[in-house]
């Protein structure tokens, strides 16, 4: 009827999410074109294209769009935080880090290519990331493409999922308190979500005020991650087992649940969930529905 067709189609977070990832696996597969010397961008191309939620360059696109800015002027940048993320990820599963042997279903990128070429194809990754967004950023102001690559250095250095990384590795075998553990989520999960919506803003032409409220939004989403991860362990693993005690109570490991109990984990995730979704509500109902799906997804869910 004529009236159904006047109201507002309902949100399609799915439907989203699928056709800015799909944009942005064609703009990487463009970045980096097979060339010499080859393994190296086989290598590069392997982890990259490897399949990832791309939640980053999405939070990038739709934190652009929030503010009025338009899909192209954030893809560059969604593209290198993904290529930062995936970096991260090469450098994280090496033998001297956490010697994972698959990730994203297939092999490491060590385990396909030897250390040699992972830490290189890591190390070309991070610079392609900075390199993409000062070339390939096109109608918008030096000005504000300068300000998204400090903030991209920022996440990536000592301040950042560096920083995160290496107490993470220092507190191996030691006592973790809720601080510490704080400490490590937020450098090593939440601050490459915060610059990928301080960036979209930045892109998108937004206010001050704006960066600061999506960077305590993706602070708050980066910390639920974690939460919401640490509980889905206990229960996933407790099924698996067919008893209450999971593998996280067992491991030396530590995870929300096991420092503040299951139940008070559970509450955390929820408020932190609410304090994302708060920060949205000085924005535009229409324009914050991705942003606002967004931490719901990550809020519930299950896997
Ligand atoms: C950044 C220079 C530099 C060095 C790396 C290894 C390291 C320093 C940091 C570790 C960073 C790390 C592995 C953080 C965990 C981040 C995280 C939440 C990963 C899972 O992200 P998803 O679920 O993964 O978005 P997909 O595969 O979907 O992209």
């Amino acid at each position: 009827t004529e009236r159904q067709t006047r109201e507002p189609k309902a949100f399609e977070f799915d439907e989203y999410m699928f056709t800015k990832a799909t944009r942005v696996n064609e703009a990487l597969d463009e970045a980096i074109p097979l060339r010499h010397p080859l393994k190296i961008h086989e290598a590069m191309r392997y982890s990259l294209l490897a399949g990832g939620k791309r939640v980053r360059p999405v939070l990038c696109i739709a934190a652009c769009e929030l503010v009025g800015g338009d899909e192209a002027s954030a893809l560059p940048v969604a593209c290198a935080l993904e290529m930062i993320h995936t970096m991260s990820l090469i450098h994280d599963d090496l033998p001297c880090m956490d010697d994972d042997d698959f990730r994203r279903g297939k092999p490491t990128n060590h385990k396909a290519f030897g250390e040699e070429t992972a830490v290189l194809a890591g190390d070309a990754l991070l610079s392609l990331a900075f390199e993409h967004v000062a070339t390939r950023t096109n109608n918008v102001s030096a000005d504000r493409v300068v300000r998204a690559i400090a903030e991209l250095g920022s996440a990536v250095g000592s301040d950042g999922l560096v920083g995160g990384q290496i107490v993470d590795l220092t507190s191996e075998g030691k006592h973790v308190d809720l601080n510490a553990l704080e400490y490590i989520h937020v450098h090593k999960t939440s601050k490459l979500l915060e610059a990928a919506v301080v960036c979209g803003v930045i892109m998108g032409g937004g206010r001050v005020v704006d960066i600061e409220r999506v960077r305590k939004y993706a602070r708050c989403v980066g910390l639920l991650f974690q939460v919401v991860d640490d509980i889905l362990d206990i229960t996933k693993s407790s099924e698996e087992l067919g008893k209450t005690a999971g593998k996280d109570l067992v491991s030396d490991k530590a995870t929300y649940p096991k420092l503040m109990g299951l139940e008070k984990a559970r509450e955390f995730a929820g408020v932190l969930v609410e304090r994302a979704n708060e920060e949205l509500s000085y924005f535009s109902q229409d324009k914050a529905a991705p942003l606002h799906h967004l931490a719901n997804y990550i809020a519930h869910r299950q896997n």
